[in-house]
């Protein structure tokens, strides 16, 4: 009685917007701010019910995007500090697209019956609320390579001024939705980056500390464990700068302008890429992309595992298995190239959350969209053999390859978010991979070339016409679209190309691959009159 009155008085100060029909997709709920007020007091809502329902804590995000600043997500961190369990997105459309309070009651009482969910109050609902607002912002990594003591705390006083940015809109909103349930409590954490709520969400869980502090000293203290356990690690000598570093230096004949890199994070911090500004490139960059990040890591992985198994005291152990996904998207060079690696590379539909449940499946599981969304999963059990390796050494002890492969190994696992993709934890890594290598962005950048490629988008009117199979390569309807592509795409040396309907635009993509971009861009272009 009590929770029924609590929940109608407090929704009808929310009415949903007419006209608009909601879905929770990879976003979460994207629209315009102005439109988002009453979606924002439902998750609110929802995300308290989740609480209860899995008897965990549970996160309830709001991020700007890198579209413009008024168009706004909010979203779920689920108790695993993943996304939002898809069984539960079709009760979250539905709950925001209910017209009225009543309505929204009464398919609150409805879903909590089928789910048995137990109202008995025994569970202390906790939700923490976290909020991002901010554009894109780059970051430019000027001579970080030179600095002998780049420590994680210069990164991160650099970074942290440029993340937080922007007033905040809604933030008593989702705290209203949260305690309309009796007894809920929202926690509010404050301004953060997606990745950091996630990773909060996962840490309570898992009874450790959670605070934004306890975030940045984690990456902190694995960065300097990474730092001490590398061979080569930072500014072991002099200067600091060192062969690559001066390379770059003499071939541009400017001596102490040295080349940058740069990093670029998007909106609400789950993604990156890295690029540098080639001199006399008149507006050229050069992007070094997800698919190179992901190269990157593997690569360094594999060599750790190498070292894992060298040694005779694995003989007990199990062959430490390794897997990465990408997406079709991935540049055709990256797959060749983690192939050429003795890599197992998977597919999966385009989206984390396919990449991330695929990822799940390995010891190390790597996976990332080119567009720079990913992270590196370590499964518990692998986890639990590194320490039980690393147990019997210290740091001051002279461990063997193997221990300390396992040490490296470990400081991963911590260093990369575990919940979701994180760009934060993601730079810190190729920042301290790269140091490892003693390599340039350059040097990075020609682990291979990419194939030319080219995305297209077109308008149709109806995207779910186009329905795809094989991680989105293959078309199965309409009928004969897909022989038609194969026709085209056959008469272009290296050439590879598939269509799918966008998850987020009401466009279906175009994606195609040549051995040069004018091949490329044909290609795209008679594909996407194939579509039209
Ligand atoms: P759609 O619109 O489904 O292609 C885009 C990106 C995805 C992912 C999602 C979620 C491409 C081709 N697609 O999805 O990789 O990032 O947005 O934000 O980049
Ligand atoms: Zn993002």
């Amino acid at each position: 009685e009590e929770q029924q009155c609590l929940l109608l008085s407090s929704a009808s100060r929310f009415s949903p917007p007419k006209g608009v029909k909601l879905s929770y997709g990879t976003a979460g709920f994207r629209a315009d701010a102005s439109l988002l007020q009453s979606t924002v007091y439902r998750v609110g809502i929802l995300a308290a019910l989740r609480s209860l329902k899995t008897r965990s804590v549970i996160g309830l995000m709001i991020t700007a995007s890198h579209n413009k600043v008024s168009d706004n997500r909010v979203k779920i961190a689920d108790s695993s500090g993943g996304m939002l369990s898809r069984h539960w997105e079709p009760f979250a459309d539905a709950l925001a697209n209910a017209p009225s309070p009543q309505h929204l009651l009464l398919l609150i009482n409805e879903f909590v019956e089928k789910e048995g969910i137990l109202v008995d109050g025994d569970w202390q609902v906790e939700v923490l609320l976290g909020e991002t607002r901010d554009q894109v912002e780059m970051l430019c990594f000027k001579q970080l390579n030179r600095h002998e003591q780049a420590t994680m705390s210069r990164y991160l006083e650099y970074l942290r001024p440029q993340l937080w940015l922007h007033e905040l809109h809604f933030s008593a909103i989702p705290c209203n939705g949260v305690t309309s349930i009796v007894g809920a409590v929202a926690t509010d954490m404050g301004i953060l980056t997606t990745p950091q709520l996630h990773w909060m969400v996962r840490a309570r869980n898992k009874g450790m500390k959670a605070s934004e502090q306890d975030y940045f000293e984690q990456l902190s203290s694995s960065f300097s464990l990474m730092e001490k356990v590398l061979p080569n690690s930072f500014g072991s000598k002099d200067t600091g700068i060192r062969g690559e570093g001066v390379c770059d230096m003499c071939k541009f004949g400017e001596v102490g302008v040295l080349v940058c890199r740069c990093v670029s994070l998007d909106g609400d911090a789950d993604r990156l890429v890295y690029f540098t500004v080639p001199p006399e490139s008149s507006g050229r960059i050069d992007l070094v992309d997800g698919d190179k990040i992901l190269s990157l890591f593997a690569l360094f992985i594999r060599e750790q595992l190498s070292f894992l198994n060298e040694k005779e005291d694995m003989k007990n152990c199990h062959q430490v298995n390794l897997g990465v996904v990408q997406t079709a998207y991935a540049n055709g060079a990256s797959t060749n190239y983690l192939k050429l690696l003795r890599l197992e590379v998977n597919f999966t539909p385009t989206g984390v959350k396919y990449l991330h449940e695929k990822a799940t499946e390995f010891d190390i599981g790597i996976y990332f969209e080119a567009n720079g969304h990913g992270t590196v999963l370590f499964s518990e059990s692998f986890i639990e053999s590194l320490e039980a390796r690393t147990n019997e050494i210290s740091l001051g002890s002279k461990g063997s390859e193997g221990e300390k492969a396992a040490l490296r190994l470990l400081a991963v696992s911590k260093l990369i978010n575990q919940a979701v993709g994180d760009a934060l934890s993601g730079l810190l890594l190729v920042e301290v991979i790269l140091q490892h290598m003693g390599w340039s962005i350059n040097k990075w950048n020609e682990l291979y070339h990419d194939l030319p490629s080219k995305q297209l988008k077109v308008k149709v009117a109806d995207r779910t016409a186009v329905v795809t199979t094989n991680a989105e390569t293959v078309v199965v309807s309409p009928p004969g679209l897909q022989e038609a592509i194969n026709e085209e795409t056959a008469k272009y040396p290296q050439g590879r190309c598939f269509v799918r309907p966008s998850g987020t635009e009401d466009v279906v993509r175009v994606y195609a691959e040549a051995s040069t971009q004018e091949a490329a861009e044909t290609l795209a272009n008679c594909v996407a009159k194939l579509v039209d």
